[in-house]
């Protein structure tokens, strides 16, 4: 049975349904090749308990110096054995390069020999994708410029659209809208929730969105009267219903918890999902794709989502993308929510990395679709290869493009 689950989950193409890549389209904003891949962030945090660096002083050097001592710490001298820096040895190996050189020379050499687009192709077809959803801020100064140009975009490159700074930074942020014409205050008053919407109906038209995200912080409570409640329900869940796309609720971050590792610094906080509740509650017609960072959240949302139709569990976010943990997290959504929810989404922030990310998610899922159809023959049920082929379309596909606009591409 295992052996059938795996070749199942290796010939069905996955939509990657939350990424921090780029279409090839925005040029320098997308991330690939072996000094970005050692430069992650995740590996940053682990050179920083291996070694007596500075952060300021790492922080100094060239990125090219800081893969070379990352490849030294991390690599030479320790195991790498962590998810991150096994993840990178996964690439390597998949690409077809020698990990056990003592520099980076012949691996940069390789990097430098490869166009793009071509690599992107090879790159996904190693990860078994066809689809990836990126994040896109309409107030990061460079990225709205390229989308002002109105380049030709990728088809493998969907878009959503980020609202981290106007939800949760607006006092920071509300300037950038009122210089470009939007009548806003930075106490949200007037006018403010009605030009927000329209800012975000003009990003609508300009992305075409499959959905809108935000990341919240694990204090967030709802309801209450915190500007970013007031933009949500006034502007954000409106605007969302109108374009037919979902909001995307990623929720238990603590953005900063060491500031001096920069993006290495978030941590991670149980939230109080009753805030979920009163949303679903009070917002029956719009939908929720939801990721919680605390692994003591998992089991709660679980049950959410079997009391509300119009949420939809999806990954196991950061810290979560762990063997361990997303064995654990998706037996009980199997269990719960049989194949109703959306098991992973690679978060890559550099091409590349979705080749490990999801050969380890079709690693860690194979057993573990094996044992649910296991018990089901057991118990009398009747299992078939397109019994199963169905239920990974749904989970890696179906259930993204059933939760959002139709137009996602169907299955192919
Ligand atoms: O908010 C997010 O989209 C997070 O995924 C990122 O902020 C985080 O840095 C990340 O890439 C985690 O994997
Ligand atoms: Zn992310």
């Amino acid at each position: 049975m295992q052996d059938l689950i795996e070749d199942v989950l290796a010939a069905v193409p996955f939509i990657d349904m939350h990424t921090h890549l780029f279409a090839p389209e925005f040029g320098a904003l997308g991330l690939w090749g072996i000094d970005e891949l050692l430069t992650y962030h995740y590996l940053e945090a682990e050179l920083f308990r291996f070694s007596a660096i500075h952060p300021h002083t790492y922080q100094a050097m060239t990125k090219s110096e800081q893969a070379d001592l990352i490849w030294q710490v991390l690599f030479r001298e320790n195991t790498p054995v962590s998810e991150a820096t096994r993840g990178v040895i996964a690439v390597l190996q998949a690409l077809g390069l020698q990990s056990d050189t003592p520099d980076l020379s012949e691996i940069r050499e390789y990097f430098r020999a490869q166009e793009l687009e071509p690599h992107i192709t090879r790159v996904f077809e190693l990860a078994g994708i066809d689809k990836v959803v990126m994040t896109n801020d309409p107030l990061n100064d460079t990225e709205a410029a390229l989308w002002r140009e109105g380049p030709k975009r990728d088809p493998r490159f969907e878009a959503a659209l980020r609202l981290d700074r106007i939800l949760n930074d607006w006092p920071d942020h509300f300037e950038n809208l009122s210089k470009q014409g939007f009548r806003v205050q930075r106490e949200c008053g007037g006018w403010t929730a009605f030009e927000v919407r329209r800012f975000l109906d003009g990003w609508c038209e300009r992305m075409n969105p499959l959905y809108m995200a935000v990341s919240l912080p694990d204090d967030f409570e709802y309801p209450g009267s915190e500007p970013r409640n007031k933009l949500l329900t006034e502007a954000v869940l409106p605007a969302c219903h109108e374009h037919g796309i979902p909001l995307a609720l990623m929720m238990g971050v603590r953005r900063q918890v060491n500031p001096m590792i920069q993006l290495a610094g978030d941590g991670s906080g149980r939230s109080d999902l009753r805030a979920l509740e009163h949303l679903c509650r009070e917002f029956p017609n719009n939908r929720f794709l939801v990721s919680v960072l605390s692994r003591e959240n998992q089991h709660e949302l679980c049950v959410y989502a079997r009391k509300f139709s119009n949420l939809m569990p999806f990954g196991c976010w950061w810290f979560l993308n762990n063997p361990s943990i997303v064995e654990e997290v998706t037996r009980e959504r199997i269990e719960m929510l049989g194949m109703s929810f959306i098991p992973q989404h690679s978060d890559a922030r550099i091409l590349e990395q979705v080749i490990y990310k999801w050969r380890n998610t079709r690693r860690t899922l194979a057993p573990l679709l094996t044992g649910s159809y296991r018990l089901l023959a057991e118990d009398g049920g009747h299992v078939k290869r397109a019994t199963i082929e169905k239920d990974v379309r749904r989970l890696f596909r179906g259930n993204l493009e059933s939760f959002t606009r139709p137009r996602v591409s169907a299955p192919s």
